[in-house]
């Protein structure tokens, strides 16, 4: 009754902004990412008779009611599709570290659903498992397959179609993912408030929603034919689209600080003096920076250049799930 799985973090290229059903976790809009070789969640799961309630070790200690009862949500949904009734001790190892500007929820989630489900000897195919991690948290469907992710949102109401693919595998394409780290604190509105507001308030909601289907298209197609040029143009398009739909909520908030702008303006400054380089922005201040493998030390030197720049992580396409021994 016990098993252990990895899964990797991943950057999205076309965001995931706006839930259609929060309950299930079903998006507005299809999403397409990277799922990253460098940071990523280790998870033991066993269940046993001998417990009265779920335990939930994080990087070796043992979590509080908050964090657990989260975690206690998300096993019972897999308790329920299973027929189970056992608790279980979960043992988490963190290597993402929430500083370089990664949502660790991703591959938290999407290690635990491998993790439980295998525990629990289910017999599910990957799409099954993107929608049960799915129900953990949006992004960590597309945290279940490696490289090149397309989260479709699906059309039923029960979330039956809304899970992660694979559009090419991380050995397929390899490129260049630099984090830039500008501001180490913790971001002020979450993403999953930051996405209600906007969808519930923000007039500029309707712009994205009109767009975002061709910027999916767009991006797709590039990655098809490895046109990193057409690819970085609408990931950073969409980044920009994404950011702008939080100034007209209401009421308004943005993720950028003065810090943030400057890497952004360092990046378009690099494009201008011919390297190749694009940025993207997730739900708080630190930069993604997209080049390609030849360019990586140099767009690293220009970045840390900036005064600002307090670290760069660097990354490249990864793997999906992996199991491992107990
Ligand atoms: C993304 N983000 O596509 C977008 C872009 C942040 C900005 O997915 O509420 O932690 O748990 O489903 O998955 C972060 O949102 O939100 C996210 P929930 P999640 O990567």
């Amino acid at each position: 009754m016990k098993a252990t799985a990895r899964a990797h973090t991943n950057i999205a290229l076309i965001k995931y902004w706006g839930k259609r059903d929060e309950k299930l976790f079903l998006p507005m809009n299809n999403s397409l990412s990277i799922t990253l070789d460098a940071f990523y969640t280790t998870t033991s799961v066993e269940f046993c008779t001998c417990l009265k309630k779920d335990i939930f070790l994080l990087n070796g200690n043992i979590m509080g009611e908050a964090e657990t009862n989260k975690m206690t949500r998300f096993l019972d949904l897999i308790r329920k599709m299973s027929g189970s009734t056992l608790y279980g001790v979960v043992d988490s190892i963190n290597t993402v570290p929430t500083a370089a500007g990664f949502a660790s929820s991703a591959s938290g989630f999407a290690a635990l659903a491998a993790a439980s489900t295998k525990a629990l000897k289910m017999e599910i195919n990957d799409d099954i498992l993107s929608q049960i991690a799915r129900q953990g948290s949006g992004s960590a469907c597309r945290s279940i397959h490696g490289g090149y992710v397309e989260w479709e949102k699906g059309e039923q109401l029960d979330g039956s179609d809304s899970f992660g693919k694979q559009i090419l595998t991380e050995n397929e394409w390899d490129l260049s993912i630099l984090s830039v780290l500008v501001e180490p604190n913790e971001k002020k509105v979450l993403s999953r408030e930051g996405m209600k507001r906007t969808v519930d308030t923000s007039p500029f909601y309707t712009g994205w929603l009109e767009t975002v289907d061709d910027d999916l298209t767009v991006a797709k197609q590039a990655i098809y034919d490895r046109d990193f040029e057409t690819l970085g143009n609408v990931l950073e398009r969409n980044a920009l689209k994404m950011h702008a739909t939080t100034l007209g909520a209401n009421p308004p908030f943005m993720y950028w600080t003065s810090a943030t702008v400057a890497v952004m303006q360092k990046v378009q400054e690099l494009r201008d003096n011919g390297i190749s380089a694009y940025y993207t922005i997730d739900a708080g201040p630190n930069v993604k920076v997209l080049c390609q493998p030849e360019d990586e030390n140099s767009v690293r030197e220009k970045l840390m250049t900036l005064s600002v720049v307090q670290e760069i992580y660097h990354c490249h396409p990864g793997p999906g799930i992996t199991y491992l021994p107990n």
